[in-house]
């Protein structure tokens, strides 16, 4: 349970997976959790008020931050895409929100950025918060323009950004892979609450990951936010074994940490 109780908190995306995942469960957080998405988010509970919003609708955006104290910034693109689509939700669109939220006073955000601004680094590899981008695909280099959004608001502005990096944030992973990347939503919804919690948060790189036993990440940078994740994806190790062959050592799932993203085509939009 958050130790501190937030005025309203925003969470964008919540018509999405993770955003439908952890809905009820912010609740606690915040007197008041305002939904916002382009798609349907359903009916409002007492504690939830609803704003549809398109993030490349500057105008749209500053209605949708304002009178909100934080924000769990979920909503964009959230796979490899034409340039177009990547675009307007993840560049235009976040630099909506950050505008927004410094002329608002937004003092927190989490902004979920991927696995796949560092997809390119084998998975022999450990990183930490240190380690530099290395994206594997168009989708990769709008989360790393994210992460560097973040860092330019904090510094000049002050706005303090829990960088999420996160894995594979789904009810079980679907894949060997994924038992390194895999992130369940009770985690995240922890990883929430201490960043939320902590007197400082500064703008720290953390990687969105539950206890499993395949480590590629190291986020001992960031024990100061005490966050502690209690899941593991062990548990579905045999599960994965029974249903599929492990690939083959030299295939993309087997060598990049971002496993297919990296033989992702640069995608264009058809013309008519
Ligand atoms: P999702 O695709 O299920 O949800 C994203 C939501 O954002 C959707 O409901 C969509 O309607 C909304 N959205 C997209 N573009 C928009 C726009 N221009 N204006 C308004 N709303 C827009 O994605 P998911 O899995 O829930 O992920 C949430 C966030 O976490 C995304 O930013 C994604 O990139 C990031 N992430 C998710 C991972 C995962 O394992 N689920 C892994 C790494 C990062
Ligand atoms: C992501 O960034 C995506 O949003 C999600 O759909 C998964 O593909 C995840 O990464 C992953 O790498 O498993």
């Amino acid at each position: 349970m958050a130790k501190k109780k937030l005025n309203r908190l925003l969470v964008t995306g919540a018509a999405g997976g993770i955003g439908q995942a952890i809905r009820g469960k912010v609740a606690p957080m915040a007197d008041i959790v305002r939904l916002s998405d382009r798609e349907a988010l359903g009916a409002a509970a007492e504690h939830e008020e609803i704003v549809y919003c398109e993030l490349k609708d500057k105008a749209a955006v500053e209605g949708m931050v304002e009178g909100c104290d934080a924000i769990v910034h979920l909503g964009g693109q959230s796979v490899e895409a034409d340039w177009e689509t990547v675009r307007d939700s993840n560049i235009e669109g976040l630099y909506n929100l950050y505008e927004a939220s410094r002329k608002h006073k937004i003092a927190r955000i989490l902004f979920a950025s991927s696995n796949h601004v560092i997809g390119y680094y084998p998975q022999t590899q450990l990183l930490d918060a240190q380690t530099p981008p290395r994206p594997d695909g168009l989708y990769g280099v709008s989360k790393a323009f994210g992460e560097a959004l973040a860092s330019l608001y904090h510094d000049k502005f002050g706005i303090e950004t829990a960088i999420v990096r996160i894995g594979s944030c789904f009810p079980e992973p679907f894949d060997h892979r994924m038992l390194a990347t895999w992130l369940h939503a009770d985690d995240f919804v922890s990883l929430i609450e201490c960043m939320f919690d902590a007197s400082r948060l500064g703008c720290p790189v953390i990687y969105g990951m539950s206890d499993n036993d395949v480590v590629w990440w190291d986020n001992s940078q960031v024990a100061y936010l005490g966050w502690k994740p209690k899941h593991s994806s062990a548990i579905f190790k045999q599960m994965l074994d029974e249903k599929m062959a492990r690939p083959h050592k030299d295939a993309a799932v087997s060598v990049y940490q971002g496993g297919v993203f990296t033989e992702h085509p640069i995608m264009e939009i058809k013309p008519d």
